[in-house]
């Protein structure tokens, strides 16, 4: 019988030998997703928890949805930009960028938009947001180029501001909450060609994705990759799920982390690859803590 480390189900054996690995890598890559931040408080996309009212997450984060209805869509974003500025990053997210600060060599691709990452002070030169950022904005006009990035501004215009009740959030995620009815001249409009809505600088189905970013990646999973650490992410989306291949292809071992032990999907686990099954915020910093030692909790 393997013997378990206290507080997760992460035996001692692979434990021990995924940090040995850990700690004679070079090259190693994070792809991370939802469940990195689901600890944080905020939902994943799919299973419980990927409905927002009555609607399919994936289905309100995409064009289409925004041409039908951009007043639903916007106050979709601008409550998750509200309940992101409220989350913490978790140990989770501070343990990878740790492991980034002493890894030269180390490169996390995120899927995630809620800034939690970058909170967590992960060095910007090693984490590549392939899905954009709820803090970005964009013109929808396709003439006109306005980007701005990092605007933390909550709510974004204020006909978007969350409905209170005695000082609390009402919470606008409840269908039985009703939603307001705002008109689309209230909402984000693009202050240089002073005509178009704006929209959140993020990655919708049938999007190229960010064209530096997507090179960036290409040209670091060009050479050997020791490690890659597949954290919270159902890895069915693509590009980001080839990765995974494409770091096999470069020599990489596989360490998967999840609630969920991945039978389907480009995260199915192969002969020599680590499943450690658990929440990320407690299972991430255990298996760096060989290279990046004790990560505290943050308060
Ligand atoms: C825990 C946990 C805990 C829970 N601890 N774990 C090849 C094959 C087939 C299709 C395609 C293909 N190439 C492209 C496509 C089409 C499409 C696609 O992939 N479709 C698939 C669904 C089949 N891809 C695209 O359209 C992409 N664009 C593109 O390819 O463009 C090409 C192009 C070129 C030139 C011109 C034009 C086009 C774009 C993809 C954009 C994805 N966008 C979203 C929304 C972003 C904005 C927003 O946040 O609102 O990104 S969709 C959504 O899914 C979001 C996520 O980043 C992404 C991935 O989800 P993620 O992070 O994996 O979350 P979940 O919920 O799925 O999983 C959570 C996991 O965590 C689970 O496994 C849990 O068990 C686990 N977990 N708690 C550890 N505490």
């Amino acid at each position: 019988m393997p013997s378990f480390t206290a507080h997760s189900s992460v035996s001692q054996p692979d434990l021990d030998s995924f940090s040995k690995h850990l700690k004679s890598s070079k090259r190693i890559l994070a792809l991370c997703g939802a469940g990195l931040s689901a600890s944080s408080g905020l939902p994943t996309f799919r299973g419980a928890g990927g409905y927002w009212r009555t609607y399919d997450a994936t289905q309100l984060a995409t064009s289409e949805a925004f041409m039908e209805d951009p007043s639903l869509v916007w106050q979709f974003y601008n409550y998750r930009r509200h309940m992101a500025l409220q989350a913490k990053p978790n140990r989770a997210h501070f343990a990878l960028a740790e492991l980034a600060r002493r890894n030269p060599d180390f490169l996390t691709i995120s899927q995630n938009v809620d800034g939690l990452s970058p909170r967590a002070h992960h060095p910007a030169e090693t984490l590549e947001l392939l899905h954009g950022s709820l803090y970005d904005v964009k013109c929808t006009n396709f003439h006109c180029d306005y980007v701005e990035q990092n605007n933390f501004t909550d709510p974004i215009v204020p006909a978007l501001e969350i409905p209170q009740n005695t000082g609390a959030d009402l919470d606008i995620s409840d269908a039985e909450v009703p939603l307001k009815d705002i008109s689309t001249g209230d909402l984000p409009h693009c202050p240089k060609c002073k005509t178009a809505l704006l929209r959140p600088g993020v990655v919708w189905f049938g999007e190229p994705l960010p064209v530096k970013t997507v090179s960036r990646i290409d040209d670091w999973t060009s050479q050997h990759i020791d490690l890659i650490l597949v954290i919270g992410t159902s890895a069915i989306v693509y590009p980001a799920a080839g990765y995974i291949a494409t770091a096999r292809k470069m020599g990489a071992r596989v360490a998967v982390v999840n609630m969920e032990r991945p039978d389907s999907g480009a995260s199915k686990l192969n002969a020599g690859d680590w499943f450690f099954q658990g929440d990320a915020r407690v299972v991430v910093p255990q298996i760096l803590e060989a290279v990046t030692g004790n990560i505290e909790e943050p308060r």
